[in-house]
């Protein structure tokens, strides 16, 4: 794949059994249409963050490479969170499976649909340290290194399970 670029897809979920949820979208994401799936992190158990009367998520990141458009690679994205019965209820509230674009290569994108880097990527521990675990020595598109983050965003109560 001459011009695939690199992505990083962030995994999360705390309905139905929500470890399933999430290897079960790993599976599907290395069948996505024009796409390689390189690899993706451990599982990690997270407190909510939003509302509290909420479970817990599990959450992960996959990393591949893509021809797809950063628009296209997002329809496939929420093509999933469908078939996972995603439904859009509370802003930061409960779901069976979010997968959030958080890097295309080093692109920086705006529009209606996306941003990307995904906002908020670089405060939520969460999200840093299962993509510290498969790049760690990412650098952001202004240049910034993930291990900057990770020093102010520690582990906490976040637990990288077996
Ligand atoms: N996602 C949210 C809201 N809150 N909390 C955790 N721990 N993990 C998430 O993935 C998460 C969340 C909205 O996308
Ligand atoms: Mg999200
Ligand atoms: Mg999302």
């Amino acid at each position: 794949m001459a011009e695939a670029v690199h992505c990083f897809i962030g995994l999360g979920s705390n309905l139905d059994n929500p470890t399933d949820q999430v290897i079960q979208a790993l599976k599907e994401l290395q069948d996505l249409p024009d796409s390689t799936l390189l690899s993706c992190s451990s599982l990690y158990r997270s407190d909510p963050m939003g509302p509290q009367d909420q479970p817990d998520y599990i959450n992960a990141v996959a990393m591949l490479d893509t021809l797809l458009s950063p628009v296209a690679l997002l329809d496939q994205l929420q093509a999933l969170e469908q078939i996972h019965q995603r439904k859009r209820l509370q802003h930061w509230g409960p779901r069976t499976l979010d997968l959030d674009l958080l890097l295309y290569g080093n692109q920086l994108i705006s529009c209606e649909r996306l941003t990307v880097p995904h906002p908020g990527l670089t405060e939520r521990n969460f999200v840093l340290w299962p993509l510290a675990e498969i790049a760690p020595d990412l650098k952001f598109p202004d240049g910034s290194l993930i291990q900057t983050y990770l020093d102010q965003q520690p582990l906490g109560t976040l637990q990288r399970l077996p």
